[in-house]
């Protein structure tokens, strides 16, 4: 069994940013349409990661109608005299809408209101000068006379005890490979010299490091001609780690640094985990930054580890649900899942490619009342096993949710019995189910690509949730004896196995 490389943070946390205070060391990654948002994790050794807090948790109601994977975009975080500062774009339309910075002096919280900043452009980043001076940075359209590409990084020097930017705007840089994006933008100091790490190629198969130096901070800044630094582009499709940039360096506890970059693992072309954290070796040499010296891709052997408890998440803002010792609660919402507003839907990340994801589930008590285990993508792309009444009878059934069409895939009655729903996956198919005592009642599958990026499209990774549509007098729907269980990460699924039919 072919064996791969894998994240560090497992499941859609794209964007990875780090700072160290002291021996621990503390990530923030995007969470676009999804609530909380911005979680802040931490570690004592880069590799294993817990939870702590998220950045954003009120009810602000900025992501109310936005695409699920607009909204919170490439934070970045860093620490200076006593405090966090945490940046980052909200998109709307996949375009940059408005840049917030938050600061906390406890990484788990409470974070300040957001403050917005007059900065044009997504991936904003700040880098603290040992003057005392703090630059902030971002990628912004423009169009490069050179042909480089669609956007510039740019910067602005940030007045941090006024929050806001101050000074001249510098152009700064249009990236190292033609007619890509520059973007994710972070500036380093070593040995006196200025390095501006950037990504290239979009955040697809030609995903991309690249880089430039400079004297002073606000440039010129010239291209480091190894640039990419690190890339997977030219490894073919059978790699099974792809899409590797948008890195963060920190210095670590032992006198060196580390970087954290992005990168996704497919099946067969189609990945649905979305973009995850994986580490990288990296060093300073007289050219600059080195990362995976030696190697020239990820090797990382993992294993991830698995949060202790899921970052419950629900979509565009909060919801009524409540956790109990075994399980969660859902109150009903008429909110569809494929609306634009906040469906009744509790999820986790897929963090594996293979698992199974199941709970107990009650019977629906009122008409119009859905119950259900869902595999959500996006508004347009998810996967259903639900009951709801017809007449006197309870009807399980299988959607698939495709593109403004929902298609009835499997149904039947269901008869008296303890109620389970139950979605798993071998990397290829998603297996949905309804069961009672044990027993399917119902069941269907569809292949993994329905849900994969590269065919739904999207910046986001799979959520696995608990839903509950219909009238709100329906109260709360009680999902109990929840399950996660993955499969071994480190094998991939045999590639030899029946391929699936095309759906
Ligand atoms: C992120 C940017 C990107 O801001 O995806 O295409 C955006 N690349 O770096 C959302 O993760």
């Amino acid at each position: 069994m072919p064996k791969t490389a894998l994240p560090v943070l497992a499941g859609c946390h794209p964007d990875p940013s780090v700072c160290r205070v002291g021996e621990e060391y503390f990530l923030v990654t995007s969470t676009f349409a999804y609530h909380p948002g911005l979680p802040v994790h931490r570690s004592g050794d880069l590799r294993s990661w817990e939870l702590i807090g998220h950045v954003l948790v009120d009810d602000d109601r900025r992501l109310d109608g936005l695409d699920v994977s607009d909204g919170v975009w490439a934070p970045t975080i860093r620490f200076h005299r006593g405090l966090f500062y945490v940046i980052w774009g909200e998109a709307r339309d996949r375009r940059w809408s408005q840049t917030y910075v938050s600061t906390a002096s406890d990484p788990a919280g409470p974070w300040s209101a957001p403050v917005a900043l007059d900065a044009e452009g997504i991936d904003p980043s700040l880098f603290f000068d040992d003057d005392g001076r703090c630059w902030f940075t971002a990628a912004r359209d423009a169009d490069d006379p050179a042909g480089t590409g669609p956007a510039e990084l740019w910067m602005r020097e940030f007045d941090y005890r006024a929050m806001r930017l101050v000074g001249p705007s510098y152009p700064l840089w249009h990236g190292a490979v033609r007619g890509a994006w520059v973007e994710a933008p972070h500036v380093y100091k070593h040995d006196g010299r200025y390095h501006l790490v950037g990504a290239e190629g979009g955040t697809e198969r030609n995903h991309a490091v690249t880089a430039a130096q400079a004297d002073t901070v606000t440039g010129p800044y010239r291209t480091d001609p190894r640039s990419p630094l690190l890339t997977h582009r030219h490894l073919g499709e059978t790699m099974p780690v792809q899409n590797v940039g948008h890195v963060d360096v920190v210095d670590t506890a032992d006198g060196g640094i580390a970087a954290l970059a992005l990168a996704v693992r497919p099946i067969d072309g189609h990945h649905v985990l979305g973009r995850e954290v994986f580490l990288v070796p990296a060093r300073w040499s007289a050219a600059g930054l080195e990362l995976a010296p030696g190697a020239g891709r990820l090797e990382h052997p993992g294993p991830a580890v698995q949060p202790a408890a899921p970052d419950w998440l629900s979509l565009r803002g909060p919801i009524g649900w409540s956790s109990t010792d075994d399980g969660i609660g859902i109150d009903a919402r008429e909110e569809p899942l494929s609306g634009s507003g906040r469906p009744a839907l509790i999820g986790r990340r897929q963090t594996d490619h293979r698992f199974a994801f199941e709970g107990s589930a009650p019977r629906p008590a009122l008409p119009g009342e859905r119950i259900g285990a869902v595999a959500f993508q996006h508004a347009e792309r998810w996967v259903r096993a639900s009951v709801r009444l017809d007449g006197d009878d309870v009807l399980a059934e299988i959607h698939l949710r495709r593109d403004g069409e929902e298609l009835l895939i499997a149904t039947a009655l269901v008869p008296p019995g303890e109620l389970r729903l139950r979605i798993d996956s071998d990397g290829r198919r998603y297996r949905l189910a309804v069961l009672v005592d044990g027993e399917a009642a119902v069941d269907g599958e569809v292949p993994h690509r329905l849900l994969g990026s590269e065919d739904a499209g999207g910046f986001v990774g799979v959520l696995l949730g608990f839903a509950h549509e219909g009238p709100v007098a329906a109260g709360a729907a009680e999902f109990r004896a929840l399950r996660y269980a993955p499969g071994d990460a480190a094998v991939l699924p045999d590639p030899a196995a029946e391929a699936v039919p095309a759906g």
